[in-house]
């Protein structure tokens, strides 16, 4: 065993809701983190009771409890960027608040989760959806609502590109530094970004898959390892956009209703099989060579 340290790679906390099928929610964002080489911490906001058919109830963490986990983790390791999905209620949505004024970390992603897309519980109520769009929206580098959550934020009703923007704009006229709209339910399946001077869009083409469970949480996910890599804006927004739409490509069914990404599509479809074009140079079985990094 080999005592010598290695440096950690970029710590991005997730502070979110669990979903037992592991589509949506921390799970999505912790797999999202490791495929984009970030350790991936996570503070519980919510227990949810869901299968890929939908989410059946929901089980707020107590706010007292998430700040503990909060400020346990604070403590002890340093951030390099923070992505906030789903929270219950305000109180939640107050801690966070509380929480992001006190770490002053550079890199904050917010996905203004309200309802889940295949429906059943909200997944914050109406009272932290004022809280969110009144005092979370600020604290955050870039907000990033689908289009329903943009017609609540924006206070609008959303039906073509155009009116995508307008909300980003008005999004960002509420407070909010800079606004991804997610055009993922449109015609076509463009994003539009502005970050108070420049409007940029994310172009894209509809993936033909039911595998979209957990698309949302996964792209705010990658965006915040992006950031908390050290990239721009535009061009973070660019890789996360790129990578979900791939992962869903490579997605598969795992229970009765729309199936999962593939979040590790990277080492299971593009990179090199082992033994194939890397031969170990040491003699020993693969699984014993030294970890390298
Ligand atoms: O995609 C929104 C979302 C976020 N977080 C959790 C969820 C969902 C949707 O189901 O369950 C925990």
């Amino acid at each position: 065993m080999s005592n010598q340290a290695h440096a950690a790679p970029p710590i991005v906390l997730t502070i979110a809701g669990f979903d037992p099928s592991c589509g949506a929610g921390v799970a999505a964002d912790l797999k999202t983190f490791a495929a984009h080489n970030c350790y991936g911490v996570a503070a519980i906001a919510a227990l949810t009771v869901q299968t890929t058919q939908g989410v059946k109830s929901t089980h707020i963490t107590p706010a007292a409890t998430l700040r503990a986990q909060l400020d346990a983790l604070a403590e002890d390791v340093q951030l390099a960027g923070i992505k906030i999905g789903m929270l219950g209620n305000r109180g939640n949505a107050v801690v966070v608040a509380e929480f992001l004024d006190r770490v002053k970390c550079a890199s904050v992603v917010l996905d203004p989760v309200v309802k889940p897309s295949l429906g059943g519980a909200d997944l914050l109520d109406a009272s932290g959806l004022r809280y969110l769009a009144e005092e979370l929206l600020r604290r955050a580098t870039v907000v990033t609502p689908n289009i329903a959550e943009a017609e609540l934020l924006a206070g609008m009703e959303i039906h073509d590109a155009a009116a995508m923007e307008a909300a980003a704009r008005r999004i960002v006229e509420r407070g909010a530094r800079a606004v991804v709209v997610k055009g993922g339910h449109m015609d076509k399946p463009v994003d539009v970004l502005f970050d108070g001077t420049e409007v940029m869009s994310l172009g894209g083409e509809h993936v033909r898959t039911q595998n979209t469970h957990g698309t949302g949480c996964t792209f705010a996910a990658a965006l915040a390892a992006q950031l908390a890599c050290g990239r721009s804006l535009s061009e973070s927004a660019t890789l996360a956009k790129a990578y979900v739409t791939k992962a869903m490509e490579y997605g598969f069914p795992i229970g009765k209703g729309p199936g999962s990404l593939d979040h590790f599509y990277r080492s299971h479809h593009e990179a090199p099989p082992r033994g194939i074009h890397e031969v170990p140079q040491h003699g020993m079985h693969p699984a014993a060579e030294p970890a390298t990094r």
